[in-house]
């Protein structure tokens, strides 16, 4: 959209109509569209088509953490797009898909060494719970069909993640398209106990042990796979309790249950390394990623899994298909292209590094808004913090649309979803620019109380 149309766009609400926006207050967006189409992004801003700058604070929707138009990134699609641009997904090969699989394994944790490409957080999850599935029923287990997610997990929208998911909203409407046989561990985010906790709370590891109890009620032969975000992001930042994922894996390996972590927003990069699992030191039997794997740039996601999962499915004759899954766009040779300039800029300017130097940074910048009026909770972990608001009486997630609509109008473009804001600036972000987003933040909380 360019600049003229766009600004046409914004000042005409009819010309708005016929997007339906995903996840979004479509009504309320379409009269109040100022400040809020992007024009132009750039290094770690957007411009609206207004002019306005603002910083992004959620480097996009957890993608873009090395920010807008990197140079590396841009030359090497306009590269790919003269060798090849597509190529078929199904029974031929593009030479530069096999290489990421090659390196995206060397960064997995070991024993984690084969990738199958799709295109969205969301189809990464159904993939993987779809490999599960396979895995147990290839092993002489097919009566392992349960899933058991988490309370407030967000795996995406298709109606596996959907079923696992703990969104109550996302849900909701569509109870008869939720997976059968699928549980739900509590959710580990207790203000009581762990209300403006720096980093990973204390309290809580126990709470993994209903995973034990849901086991004895159904019994482990029943059960495929245990999924959760090792943090859980959309939920707003909620950290793992110290000792809590190594206390999944424990139950799921004398279980026979695999455990699945969804990375789409841990990895790479995010947690200042690779993947949540390293940074937690808790190996599981599959990874879902996208987002960040290609700065966002083009879509494209993934399933990192171990190899006997893999070894698993290369049975029966030869020249037969083993698995009986994969998308047009698997592997895409643009969104590959893209994806191994990022790896590049990760590999070779120490970005994990720099995001382990900016934690204690945004730690402090977010932590210091604890005491002002309406914070309940602050959180953070990796490059990622979240606050909780006290709501408006009767009216959930008003409070956070103001604080929303102040921070824009201070050049900020943080996240908001029911009463929480989250930021995840990008890993380019200076401390500078990470103070001063805390401090219009604060701004944009004492103008909306
Ligand atoms: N799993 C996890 C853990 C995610 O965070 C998905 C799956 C789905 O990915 P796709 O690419 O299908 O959207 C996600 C996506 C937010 C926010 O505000 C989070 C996501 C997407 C949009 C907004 O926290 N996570
Ligand atoms: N619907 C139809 C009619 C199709 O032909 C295809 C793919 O060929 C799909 C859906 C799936 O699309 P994708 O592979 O992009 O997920």
């Amino acid at each position: 959209m360019n600049e003229a149309l766009a600004r046409n766009l914004s000042e005409t609400a009819a010309g708005l109509d016929p997007y339906w926006m995903p996840f979004s207050h479509n009504r309320y967006f379409k009269r109040h569209p100022a400040h809020r189409l992007l024009a132009r992004a750039e290094g770690a801003y957007y411009w609206t088509v207004e002019g306005e700058r603002l910083f992004d604070c959620l480097s996009g929707l957890w993608c873009v953490g090395l920010g807008h138009a990197h140079p590396r990134i841009g030359a090497a699609l306009a590269r790919q797009f003269e060798t090849v641009d597509y190529s078929p997904a199904f029974q031929m090969g593009y030479p530069g898909t096999f290489r990421l699989a090659e390196r995206i394994a060397a960064m997995a944790p070991a024993g984690l060494d084969h990738v199958f490409f799709v295109n969205s957080g969301s189809e990464s999850v159904d993939t993987a719970l779809k490999i599960a599935l396979g895995y147990h029923r290839m092993q002489g287990e097919a009566a392992r069909i349960r899933f058991v997610g988490r309370e407030r997990g967000y795996h995406g929208v298709g109606f596996g993640g959907m079923s696992v998911g703990g969104m109550v909203a996302n849900r909701k409407m569509f109870p008869s398209a939720e997976l059968p046989g699928v549980d739900h561990l509590p959710h580990t985010h207790d203000p009581a106990h762990m209300a403006f906790s720096r980093g990973m709370p204390q309290w809580g590891a126990h709470l993994a042990d209903e995973l034990a109890r849901i086991v004895a009620l159904h019994d482990a032969s029943t059960i495929a796979a245990v999924i959760v975000e090792p943090m859980q992001g959309s939920a707003g930042v909620i950290v793992p309790p110290v000792g809590y994922l190594q206390k999944l894996r424990e139950l799921c390996t004398r279980h026979g249950i695999l455990l699945i972590f969804d990375e789409v927003i841990t990895g790479f990069g995010r947690m200042g390394a690779a993947f949540g699992a390293d940074r937690f030191g808790v190996v599981p039997d599959m990874i879902t990623f996208a987002k960040s794997v290609n700065n966002g740039v083009v879509p494209l996601g993934g399933v990192i899994v171990r190899k006997e999962i893999y070894q698993a499915f290369m049975t029966g004759p030869e020249h037969a298909v083993e698995f009986f899954h994969g998308y047009t766009y698997s592997g895409h040779p643009m969104a590959v292209a893209a994806a191994h300039a990022t790896l590049d800029v990760l590999e070779s300017e120490g970005v994990f590094e720099r995001v382990r130097t900016l934690e204690p940074v945004l730690e402090d910048a977010m932590h210091s808004l604890k005491g002002e009026r309406g914070v309940l909770d602050v959180r953070n972990c990796g490059l990622a913090a979240a606050f909780d608001l006290e709501p408006v009486a009767d009216r959930p997630g008003l409070r956070a649309l103001r604080v929303f609509e102040h921070a824009l109008a201070a050049g900020q473009l943080p996240r908001f979803t029911g009463d929480t804001i989250a930021v995840g600036p990008p890993f380019i972000s200076t401390p500078a620019e990470i103070a001063k987003m805390a401090d219009d933040l604060r701004r944009a909380i004492r103008a909306a109380f």
